[in-house]
Order: C-alpha cells, then sequence, then structure tokens
C-alpha cells in the first residue's frame, strides 16, 4: 500500500510542500513514546503542582492525560508553565529508538530522497484544551527555515476529537523565508511571522490519526491548529536532515 502510493506521497510534497503519510508508526512504537510522555507528565506534576497529583484517578494512560486538562481548567497559567516543564523533561529523546524504524526509513528515502538520514531533536507537542492562539503556548505562522533539518515530521499520540479542525494549518505556496517579527509565548519556541506580512493564499487545515505523519518542508509556513476540544492534544516531532549536514539550533 505504501509502497504503490510513495510516487503520490512524493509529488504531493514536492507541489504542496506537505504531505500525510498514513500507517508509519506501529502501535507499539507510539506507546513507547506515550509512557514516556505520561511518566514525564507525573513526575513534573508530583513534583511542581502536588495538588493535582491525584493517583486515585489515574486508572488509564488516558487519565494521566487528563490530570494536565484539568489543571488548564483550574489554573491556566500554572498549566502553560507545566507544559513547558514537560516538554523540557521529555522533549529531546528517543530519535534513535525512531530512526530504527523501516518504515520511517523507506519513507524518508523514497518521499524526502534522503539516504544517509539523520533525527535531529524530538519534541513533544502539547496543545492545550481550549487552546487558539500563541499567548496559549500554540505556535503562530512561521516557516522552519533549516533550523533543525531540512523537513519535519509530525506525528499524534492519540487520536483526537479535534481531528477534524486541523491539527495544523499549512499555507502552501513557493515562498523564500519570511521576516519573522513576532515573539512567542515562549522564548525557546519560534518566533511568528505577523498576520500582516503573511503572503496571500487560502491557509488548510491537515490532521492525521495515531501512526501516520504529517511530512513538510522548511519554507512551508504553517501553525498549530487551534484545539477546540476538552482534552489536551499530543504529538511527537522529528526534524530529519541529510546525516552529512551539521545539525544546528532551530531559529
Ligand atoms: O505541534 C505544533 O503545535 C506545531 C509544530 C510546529 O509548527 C513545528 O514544529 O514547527
Amino acid at each position: 500500500m505504501l509502497q504503490d502510493n510513495i510516487e503520490v506521497f512524493r509529488q504531493k510534497l514536492e507541489a504542496d510542500g506537505y504531505v500525510v503519510v498514513p500507517g508509519i508508526f506501529a502501535t507499539d512504537v507510539v506507546n513507547v513514546v506515550k509512557e514516556k510522555l505520561s511518566d514525564a507528565i507525573l513526575s513534573v506534576l508530583e513534583r511542581e503542582a502536588p495538588e493535582y497529583f491525584d493517583t486515585s484517578i489515574i486508572a488509564s494512560e488516558r487519565d494521566v492525560q487528563l490530570l494536565l486538562t484539568r489543571v488548564k481548567v483550574n489554573a491556566p497559567e500554572l498549566a502553560k508553565q507545566l507544559r513547558r516543564r514537560i516538554i523540557s523533561v521529555v522533549g529531546y529523546e528517543i530519535p534513535n529508538v525512531l530512526k530504527e524504524n523501516d518504515t520511517l526509513s523507506f519513507v524518508v528515502e523514497k518521499i524526502l530522497g534522503i539516504r544517509d538520514f539523520q533525527l535531529t531533536l524530538f519534541l513533544i507537542s502539547i496543545c492545550l484544551p481550549e487552546s487558539r492562539d500563541i499567548s496559549e503556548g500554540l505556535l503562530g505562522w512561521h516557516q522552519d527555515l533549516g533550523g533543525a533539518g531540512k523537513y519535519t515530521i509530525w506525528s499524534p499520540i492519540f487520536d483526537h476529537d479535534s481531528f477534524h479542525g486541523g491539527y495544523l494549518k499549512f499555507l502552501p505556496g513557493d515562498f523564500g523565508p519570511l521576516p519573522h517579527t513576532v515573539l512567542s509565548e515562549d522564548r525557546n519556541d519560534v518566533n511568528t511571522i505577523s498576520e500582516a506580512l503573511l503572503p496571500n493564499g487560502e491557509p488548510v487545515s491537515v490532521s492525521c490519526r495515531k501512526g501516520d505523519v504529517i511530512i513538510w518542508h522548511d519554507l512551508l509556513p504553517h501553525k498549530t491548529g487551534s484545539n477546540d476540544s476538552g482534552i489536551s492534544r499530543y504529538a511527537f516531532i522529528l526534524w530529519v536532515d541529510n546525516a552529512a549536514k551539521q545539525p544546528y539550533a532551530k531559529q
């Protein structure tokens, strides 16, 4: 199935700057990431917000994810701080596990045209419930600009009910580097292109299912799609590039 459609995916990426490729990560691979995330949520909550660390309600992994949602409802500022802490605890591991994945290697080679690749960074994206703006930790319009790799690979950890609204928004088009002038909520996040400087075009909303990936190239303007649902949304993000290239920090 993947093999049969590989050329279609390659052409879609070339034409629009992004592509959704289904069925890349098996459940056990996503589970490794999920367990790391759950551990990080629990350890940060226990240490930094013990009033929300309620083990009696933790019957399943899903409940662990809901703990953070509960903080956002009761204490939005605290939720933002915890979100950053969780990202810093869990955010920069695992590329080696994922790099061993044959399906991912196949995709990188056949769709991105990179035979010997490096995954330089691993980041968990946490989009808290009812979040629609960079002041709430979403990333506004930006280009990745080759910061950590030529392409970004984004994959959700759960199937989520804000699926249809778009996990990400893209502005397809052939753009060079655009000025990034708006500071993001967190100095470790990327800066943002102001709406006034955004080129004309029709943004598209893009989602996928757990195990699928969304891939885009580093000049494609994109932003986090809002989370209009009542529960947090989680994804992992990889930057991929030629192994021979020296990685350097994201802009
Ligand atoms: O997951 C997100 O919120 C957006 C990720 C993104 O835009 C990026 O990594 O460049």
